[in-house]
């Protein structure tokens, strides 16, 4: 049995963050500059993230329980498919990525979209829920009310009122908002 078991109350476990979206959106870099300290410039070097990464950190007071899921398709699968029971159980806060400085996948990050917030739904109830509008820093700023309403079109977030928006970039203070936000 993991110590992820089901049967483990929250304090054992710790709280959980779900981080998912397409592939170098940027899931991993937002998680090793907010709670492991990196620099940001070390986070153009992290690799490909295979499959799902669980991990714990203590960050706030907290200890906080991360699952990375890769954002290749097959790992997408893989989480919502097979391991989709434990990936979507006991979430306290769900963050889906996008990259706003690259949306030709916006159609396929969509989809992943809807999939992903019917089971956060079904699986953890009590979840809060956000969409980074991640690297904003490569938008220009007379530009990002704008780029937040684009997206927030393209993903049709009128319809999930449950869902907060928020403009995100490891290069400023946003993405720290974005994290404490949740907590
Ligand atoms: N400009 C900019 N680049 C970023 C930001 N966040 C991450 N990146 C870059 O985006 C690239 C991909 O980052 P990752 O964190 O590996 O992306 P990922 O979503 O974990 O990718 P997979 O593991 O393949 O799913 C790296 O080169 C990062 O340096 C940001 O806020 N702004
Ligand atoms: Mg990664």
């Amino acid at each position: 049995m993991s110590y992820l078991s089901e049967e483990l109350p929250e304090q054992v476990y710790g709280l959980k963050f779900l981080f998912l979206g397409l592939a170098q959106t940027g899931k991993s870099s937002i998680i090793k500059v907010i709670i492991e300290n990196m620099d940001t410039h070390e986070t153009k070097m992290l690799p490909t993230t295979v499959k799902t990464k669980k991990e714990l950190f203590d960050f706030s007071g907290y200890t906080f329980n991360v699952y990375d899921t890769g954002g290749e398709i097959s790992y997408l699968e893989e989480a919502f498919v097979e391991l989709r029971e434990s990936i979507f159980s006991h979430v306290k806060a769900f963050f889906y990525i996008i990259d706003v400085s690259d949306m030709k996948d916006v159609e396929i990050s969509k989809q992943y979209f809807v999939r992903a917030l019917k089971y956060v739904k079904e699986y953890s109830k009590d979840a809060q829920m956000r969409v980074l509008a991640h690297k904003i820093d490569l938008i220009d700023k007379d530009l990002r009310e704008e780029t937040l309403k684009t997206v927030s079109d393209l993903f049709n977030l009128e319809d999930y009122p449950e869902v907060q928006i928020l403009e995100t970039s490891i290069y400023e203070q946003s993405l720290i908002y974005a994290i404490k936000s949740v907590i």
